[in-house]
């Protein structure tokens, strides 16, 4: 009898995980993840915390509704509040619309009026929309959605009086620093505006998980035997196109070599890594090196941090039906280039504060986002020089110098993370929807041996990049693959016989 393939799947984030679930599914019982992590999950990592979940990464069901798989699974295992799980809920039609935030505070300490803030962003979000529907037809190739909605704003900045205008264009910063927050960027300007219309909005009103995120990659692993994912297990480079002595005396196309020495010897290799993996060491993580295609697609698609810095407040200092709290930098506009002084300004990229679900599980949280360089500098900070800075935007902003400062903090360092290397993927120019593609396309295609090196993660779905859907759908994709290919084969061999 010939023997069951052996494929192994480097990574357990959402992506390997489901690749993994459905070969086993479909009869796959040669199978093995490996984990460079002490941990499942990847960028899925909900930290335990008083009698709830903290989300060190993903956070919301972008888009539950039907189209949506990790809903639909989260329904199937039914891991969510009954809110979320309405009808009603799954309609509510988003489109990247910006919620209007709950409160917005100037760094003079003042609240702004709730008006202004409301006409901005609508104004803002209509063109956002009208960015993401440019005809890649007539769209110039170096077009950014950044420069796109600065010409939109100086176009309108001579209408307004001098009133309020430098408010208006502080305004619109915050919303742009929120927007690369949400695209994983330094800037705006990094992000093809052609191909911004690409990215794929499903309905539905965002929802987390009352178990932790994490609790959905649980599920998908319980249906794995428990010996089938390594763990600390850091895959140095994968030899591919070569024939190896599997330790069972057969010969294989495909040996995985770990850092702390083993090897393992496949028919097929499913790498899951981030993209920002990839294009640190694309250049040894494979061997032979990959074809200058995908080398360059690596290159091209972009890949960002956005990070968390979540702060716990023995009492909260914002009302009980507050859900966001915004931070409008007065003298800041979209229309200046800014050079900062990164030690004194790098708290100015922060856009505001999402109030977090559920405090009598996990207390009083507020949690921001920051992206960018700014980011990537407050990983170098120590615990003590985030808190303490943070604490201090906190007393500016609400223009209170007493404000009790934070009991607990945690935040997060994905850039500073080896094994992702950022935060998810963006579009950037330069690239083409087609470097998507290319990014997942398997090697070799063809020939004797096809299908041994395939490749899975959000950074290679077209449609919904970015997000823990976007992963799921790569790794049943790869699956499917080679279910496939397995199922051709037998039909053939079914042929023959007759
Ligand atoms: C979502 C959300 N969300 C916030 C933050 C982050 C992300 N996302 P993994 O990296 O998980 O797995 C790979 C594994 O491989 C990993 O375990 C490694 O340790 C391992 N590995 C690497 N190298 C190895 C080696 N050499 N050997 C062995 N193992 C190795 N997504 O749906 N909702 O709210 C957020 C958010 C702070 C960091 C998110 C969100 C993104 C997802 O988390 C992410 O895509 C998937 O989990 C990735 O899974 P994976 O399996 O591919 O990789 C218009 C337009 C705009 C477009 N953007 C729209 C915005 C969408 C993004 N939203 C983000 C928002 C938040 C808050």
């Amino acid at each position: 009898a010939s023997q069951p393939p052996a494929v192994l799947i480097i990574g357990s984030g959402i992506s390997g995980i489901a690749a993994a679930q459905k070969l086993y599914a479909h009869g796959f019982r040669n199978l093995k993840v490996l984990e460079a992590k002490g941990r499942t999950g990847g960028r899925i990592w909900s930290q335990s915390y008083g009698k709830g979940f903290v989300e060190l990464g993903a956070q919301w069901i972008h888009g539950p509704s039907p189209g949506n798989p990790i809903y639909q699974l989260a329904l199937k295992y039914d891991l969510l509040d009954p809110e979320a799980m309405t009808m009603e809920n799954q309609k509510v039609k988003v489109d990247g619309h910006l919620p209007l935030f709950r409160i917005s505070y100037s760094s003079s300490g003042k609240i702004v009026s709730r008006e202004l803030v409301a006409n901005i962003t609508e104004l803002y979000s209509s063109w956002l929309e009208q960015s993401q529907s440019v005809s890649q037809k007539d769209c110039d190739p170096k077009a950014s959605v950044g420069g796109f909605l600065q010409q939109k704003i100086a176009s309108k900045e001579k209408d307004w009086d001098s009133a309020n205008k430098d408010m208006k264009l502080a305004l619109f910063k915050g919303l742009l620093d929120l927007e690369c927050c949400i695209s994983g960027t330094h800037s705006m300007n990094y992000v093809a505006l052609c191909l911004y219309g690409e990215y794929t909005m499903l309905p539905g009103l965002d929802c987390t998980f009352p178990g932790g995120f994490e609790s959905i990659v649980n599920q998908l692993k319980s249906s794995l035997p428990n010996d089938t994912i390594l763990l600390n297990k850091t895959v140095k480079t994968v030899h591919w196109n070569g024939t190896f002595q599997g330790s069972d005396s057969q010969m294989y196309p495909v040996q995985v070599q770990c850092e702390d020495g083993e090897t393992f010897e496949a028919d097929h290799v499913i790498v899951t890594v981030s993209l920002g993996f990839l294009k640190e060491k694309a250049s040894s993580f494979l061997s032979p090196a990959l074809p200058p295609n995908k080398a360059q697609a690596i290159q091209n698609v972009g890949f960002g941090t956005n990070n968390k810095i979540i702060l716990e407040f023995k009492e909260p200092f914002w009302d009980p039906d507050c859900k966001t709290i915004q931070l409008i930098w007065e003298g800041e506009s979209p229309l200046l280039e800014t050079k900062r002084n990164m030690k004194q300004d790098w708290v100015k990229k922060i856009p505001g504060f999402v109030v977090l679900e559920r405090p009598e599980r996990i207390g009083h949280m507020l949690c921001s986002f920051i992206a960018g360089d700014e980011s990537e500098y407050m990983e170098t900070l120590t615990d003590d020089e985030v808190l303490s800075s943070m604490t201090a935007l906190l007393r500016q902003f609400t223009g209170n110098p007493e404000l009790p400062a934070p009991i607990h903090m945690f935040r997060t360092k994905w850039h500073s993370e080896p094994y992702t290397h950022g935060s998810y993927s963006y579009i950037a120019v330069g690239a083409s929807g087609d470097d998507i593609d290319i990014l997942a396309q398997p090697l070799p295609n063809e020939g004797a041996k096809p299908l041994q090196v395939l490749f899975a993660g959000e950074a290679t779905h077209r449609s919904f990049y970015s997000t823990t859907h976007g992963a799921l759908l790569s790794g049943w994709r790869e699956a499917e693959r080679l279910i496939g290919r397995y199922q051709e084969l037998d039909s053939l061999l079914n042929k023959s016989k007759l």
